[in-house]
């Protein structure tokens, strides 16, 4: 399975509601997210951070949005910049950087996917389905509003013009136990496909998972992963501004990493809300680490047998 792996560091920070995810991909790199993977045979370039130029502020009619001249600009940068990641090798990693970066992420890799000829499918690992739209956030904080964006829904204009949206129905989020009411009405619009916590306690994380990942393989997608830090459970991995209690356990988590590896499907992955400024010690930069590398290929042993995926 190993191949070729870019990393590209996206130190934004303007959508989150605190300062620090900055930092995010330099703790990712201190953490020996490449030396990780180069171990596992993968081939490993870092293409270095995005950067924007400085921003005039930008108006809009809901005065409650931070940031939005920035952000915005941010997620231009960064729609160009993974999209020239996404054709330099397999399979790129985007280090950010809060979440308001998968504007850019998702877009370029659903245009990647629209010249290949083959839809997009997204996994969504977080606590929130970050369907904000730029009219309806509450708190303003842009890093709730890609998922609006990137599906096409009306209210982000103030964002760049989409080349590629991705198609709702080919969205599966997990981990969910935090949404604002205009995205309730919006998760049951749009038919997105939600495993809520509750539904993970139930069910466990693989039977849904193993359906979602067969739709994708009967379709010949390509598969995004985006990877909020709190999907995870504040008591592993406190290093993010959005802690929501009963998240992802350890094992769940590495479960679904080692079950995408078996799958061969994912084309690209984001790592996003890192806040190294909250972190202990490095903990769950080294938790996002090891994560990524169970998706990489790392396995505690060896199996006679892979699993269905
Ligand atoms: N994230 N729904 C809340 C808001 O402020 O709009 C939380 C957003 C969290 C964003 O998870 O990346
Ligand atoms: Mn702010
Ligand atoms: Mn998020
Ligand atoms: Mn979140």
């Amino acid at each position: 399975m190993p191949g070729t792996c870019a990393l590209l560091g996206a130190p934004i920070e303007t959508g989150a509601s605190q300062r620090g995810c900055i930092m995010g991909p330099a703790s990712l790199r201190t953490a020996g997210l490449a030396e990780g993977l180069a171990g596992l045979g993968w081939e490993v370039s870092d293409r270095g951070d995005v950067s924007i130029a400085p921003q005039a502020s930008q108006p809009h009619a809901n005065p409650a949005l931070h940031h939005l001249a920035e952000t915005s600009a941010w997620i231009a940068a960064l729609h160009a910049a993974a999209y020239d990641a996404g054709a330099a090798c397999d399979l790129p990693i985007f280090m950010g950087g809060d979440h308001s970066m998968a504007a850019g992420t998702v877009p370029a890799m659903a245009r990647r996917a629209q010249e290949a000829g083959r839809p997009l499918f997204v996994l969504w690992l977080d606590a929130h389905p970050d369907l904000h739209t730029l009219e309806t956030s509450e708190s303003g904080n842009l890093h709730g509003t890609p998922v609006a964006y990137f599906t096409g829904q009306p209210g982000c204009d103030a964002y760049p013009t989409l080349p590629a949206t991705v198609d709702p129905a080919n969205i599966c989020m997990m981990g969910i136990r935090s949404v604002d009411a205009a995205e309730q009405v919006r998760i049951r619009e749009l038919g997105v496909e939600v495993h809520d916590m509750r539904a993970i306690d139930e069910t466990g994380v693989l039977e849904p998972l193993r359906r979602f990942l067969d739709r994708v393989r009967e379709a010949n997608g390509m598969l995004h992963v985006s990877f909020d830090v709190d999907f995870l459970d504040p008591a592993i991995a406190p290093a993010v501004g959005t802690t929501v209690p009963g998240g992802a356990t350890f094992r769940e988590a590495h479960l679904i990493m080692e079950t995408l590896c078996d799958s061969e499907l994912v084309s690209s992955l984001d790592l996003v809300e890192l806040n190294p400024f909250l972190d202990e010690r490095g903990k769950t930069a080294k938790l996002m680490c090891d994560l990524t590398a169970s998706l990489f290929g790392r396995r505690v042993m060896d199996r006679m047998t892979r699993s269905a995926y």
